[in-house]
């Protein structure tokens, strides 16, 4: 692969906007995704493989828990800080972005939020240094989209909760240490359980096959009466909208990494395009390639203000399930679409590994599709501008 020469566009003085410490989180973030990430990222997608020596760093970089408050091993940052972090991270790869989306918005989040006080000083400080991956189990084989459908049940035993269901498509399964997991009481009350790796009937089969998040590992959640200590459920919030109130913040932060996926294909592309002579000079003196590169700067400069101001609003408490869905689907379709525009501008060298272009375009099919699809959001937007939900 060729070395990392990324620069990141700014075409509005959007780094004005940024206080001191975005800019310093969001340079250490960059450096490191550099020094880290980019050296070793094309051969660990190539071999279908996460590369765990990251791990440490992405802890030291405040990816595991950015917004967690530091009394539990998090970053204790602000939520445009949490941004640029996963903007940095996707720069350099969605499978890892997704790696510490996963960690901080599905399983810090959920324990910070709905668990108890117990269950935060057990969990989070050694999610957030690491020591601990988690994952997250709301999709099924038979419910994706609709996640109410759920068939993964749980029965009171008296001293215990024997859970029973499978899991499918769950991002750090494979080595997570514990699990997340949402299923339905006898009631049909969903509720989140902490599943830890050695529970007996809990196994984790990987997910092989995938053209796309190569270097991000994947695998299905099995349980087979496993008994879950009584202490391992999270209480405060129950009902969908508990997984859902965690999709929101990892959906929220797509909403930037995207952009860092974005920013990384034009980059490539620009550079090459000003490099790369035919019929006596550099493809980006010619109109059609200009198009393409013009194109996709105006659309990364919108996505930037966008995702800066759901993270204004983030901020101050006020943005809405339906912003955040309109920002993660605008800026992952923006990303997708650059990323094979600027394939194209590098020819036929597009298409290889010595450029990271192929990899995210093949990593977006998998960001457009998870935390929501395309068309869910499109109908999150519609439900919320109508009052006329249109899922059934
Ligand atoms: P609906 O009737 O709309 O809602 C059910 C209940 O939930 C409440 N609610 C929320 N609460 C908190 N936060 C939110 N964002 C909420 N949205 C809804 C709602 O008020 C209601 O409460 P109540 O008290 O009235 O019961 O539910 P629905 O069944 O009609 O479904 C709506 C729909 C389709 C929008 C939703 O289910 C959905 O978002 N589906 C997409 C599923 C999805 O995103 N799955 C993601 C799985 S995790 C993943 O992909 C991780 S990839 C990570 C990585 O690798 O980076
Ligand atoms: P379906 O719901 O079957 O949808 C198929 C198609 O039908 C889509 O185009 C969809 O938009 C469309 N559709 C569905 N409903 C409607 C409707 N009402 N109207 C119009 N069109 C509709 N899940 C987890 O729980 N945890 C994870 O960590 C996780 N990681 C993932 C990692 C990867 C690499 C991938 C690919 C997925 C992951 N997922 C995870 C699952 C992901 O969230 C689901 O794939 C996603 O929610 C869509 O569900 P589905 O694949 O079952 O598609």
């Amino acid at each position: 692969m060729k070395p990392d020469l990324f620069e990141a566009p700014d075409y509005y003085n959007i780094d004005d906007l940024l206080s001191e410490e975005h800019k310093l989180v969001r340079d250490a973030a960059r450096q490191w995704v550099k020094r880290a990430v980019s050296p070793i990222i094309e051969d660990y997608a190539q071999k279908a493989e996460f590369p765990k020596e990251i791990l440490s760093g992405l802890a030291e970089i405040g990816a595991f828990g950015p917004y967690i408050p530091e009394s539990y091993g998090g970053a204790g940052l602000d939520q445009i800080s949490y941004g640029l972090i996963m903007q940095e991270i996707e720069r350099g790869d969605s499978g890892v972005r997704s790696t510490a989306s996963v960690q901080s918005s599905l399983v810090m989040y959920p324990i910070y939020t709905y668990g108890n006080e117990e269950q935060r000083k057990k969990y989070l400080p050694k999610l957030a240094s690491g020591e601990y991956i988690g994952c997250f189990g709301l999709t099924e084989p038979n419910h994706g989209s609709n996640p109410s459908g759920m068939e993964t049940k749980y029965k009171d035993m008296g001293d215990h909760y024997l859970l029973n269901g499978a899991k499918l498509w769950i991002s750090n399964a494979p080595f997570a240490d514990i699990a997340v997991v949402w299923a339905k009481n006898e009631e049909g009350r969903i509720h989140g359980l902490i599943v830890e790796r050695g529970m007996e009937g809990f196994s984790t089969p990987t997910t092989h096959n995938k053209w796309s998040l190569r270097a991000s590992a994947t695998g299905e959640l099995i349980f087979d009466n496993v008994k879950v200590p009584k202490e391992n459920i999270l209480l405060s919030k129950t009902g969908l909208g508990a997984p859902l109130g965690c999709l929101d913040s990892a959906r929220y932060g797509i909403a930037w990494g995207a952009i860092g996926a974005a920013m990384d294909c034009y980059d490539t592309a620009l550079r090459y395009a000003k490099e790369r002579i035919q019929f006596g000079k550099p493809i980006a003196a010619t109109q059609l390639q200009q198009k393409k590169l013009a194109e996709m700067v105006t659309e990364i400069t919108k996505a930037q203000l966008l995702a800066l101001r759901l993270g204004q609003l983030k901020n101050e408490g006020k943005a809405t399930t339906a912003q955040i869905s309109m920002a993660k689907r605008n800026n992952v379709d923006m990303a997708l679409k650059i990323a094979r525009e600027a394939r194209q501008v590098l020819g036929a060298m597009g298409i290889t590994g010595e450029y990271s272009i192929m990899r995210h375009m093949m990593n977006l099919e998998s960001v457009i599709t998870y935390e929501g699809t395309h068309d869910i959001h499109l109908l999150i937007t519609g439900a919320d501008i109508t009052g006329m939900p249109a899922f059934q």
